[in-house]
């Protein structure tokens, strides 16, 4: 596969500004040129554009949804064109609202074809809050339940093609922080949810195994959303949300390495980079380094049957 980066400069659901300049920091930090070693070949896309976050808008109940449909309209046509194109698109944020419009892409264009579709979702977050539960009001506290609602204002605003993704299409991994109304409407939609515990008890390894075990059975299209606060802020220090006790540089690793070797693994987020919270974009280093597993950098042989 020809990996594709497409840049979302904007940080309109996120609380702390400054993740708008993520797709450059991971640029800096080499993600191109590691990825056309890895693929022999990669297109960057650029930026995609859209209207800069202007005070405190609030409309249908959230921050900026005029200003989020427009961002997530244009990446959601642009995932889905770059999917349908050959290519494996890599999303460049931004805060992790915009998966609400990656994801939309890319279940759009497994919708069309009958690929069936798993979204492993990486981060320290549910990310199942609504307007009605958030309290901070914040659009990245959302996207799991914006994209699983089918009565989706956010969806049906970006227009035909962005429909609802089904529950049971979600692995959540690495969670340690959900807030107390969204927990209860996390076990109401029983949402999938590996969280920290489970990884602490099992191991990482055999977490990982189940999730994947039940990706293969389904097999299709694996999208993977990866917000860096899923690491442990020692190592990823660079994120407006940090959270403690996340998995360390070889749990991640590993974690990446046993996707890449599914071989279904097909398109990517790469949100909550913030910059201006690093210390000498050592968070965007990182996140390239996660990125090369993904993308089957091995230490000796490979050890998948990937077709990669
Ligand atoms: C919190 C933080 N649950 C909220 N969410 C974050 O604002 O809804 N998600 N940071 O990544
Ligand atoms: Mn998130
Ligand atoms: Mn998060
Ligand atoms: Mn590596």
């Amino acid at each position: 596969t020809i990996p594709a980066l497409i840049g979302m400069p904007t940080d309109l659901g996120a609380s702390r500004r400054g993740c708008s300049m993520g797709p450059e920091a991971l640029r800096v930090a080499g993600i191109h040129t590691v990825l056309q070693r890895l693929c022999g070949r990669g297109v960057d896309m650029g930026d995609i554009k859209g209207p800069k976050v202007a005070g405190e808008v609030y409309s249908n109940g959230y921050r900026h949804f005029d200003t989020a449909v427009a961002w997530f309209r244009t990446l959601s046509e642009r995932v889905y064109e770059t999917l349908s194109a050959g290519q494996c698109p890599v999303v460049l944020g931004g805060d992790h609202s915009i998966a609400i419009g990656s994801v939309s892409g890319v279940a759009r264009y497994c919708r069309e074809r009958d690929i069936p579709l798993t979204i492993l979702w990486l981060d320290a977050h549910a990310d199942f809050n609504t307007p009605a539960t958030s309290p901070s009001g914040n659009l990245h506290g959302m996207p799991v339940a914006l994209l699983t609602d089918p009565d989706s204002e956010m969806l049906r605003t970006m227009g035909p093609g962005n429909a609802a993704v089904a529950v049971d299409s979600f692995q959540l991994i690495g969670v340690r922080s959900i807030d107390r109304i969204e927990k209860q409407a996390v076990l109401t939609a029983g949402l999938e949810i590996y969280d920290m515990r489970r990884i602490d008890e099992t191991g990482m390894r055999a977490v990982m195994d189940e999730v994947l075990d039940k990706v293969k059975a389904r097999g299709g299209h694996l999208h993977v959303s990866f917000d860096i606060d899923f690491l442990d802020p020692l190592i990823a220090p660079g994120t407006g949300t940090q959270v403690k006790g996340g998995p360390d540089y070889r749990e991640a690793q590993l974690c990446m390495e046993m996707i890449y070797d599914t071989g279904l693994f097909g398109s990517l987020d790469l949100v909550e980079i913030n910059p201006a919270l690093d210390i000498r974009n050592q968070t965007a280093e990182i996140a390239v380094e996660m990125t090369a597993s993904l993308f089957g950098e091995q230490i000796l042989a490979r050890h998948g049957g990937s077709k990669r």
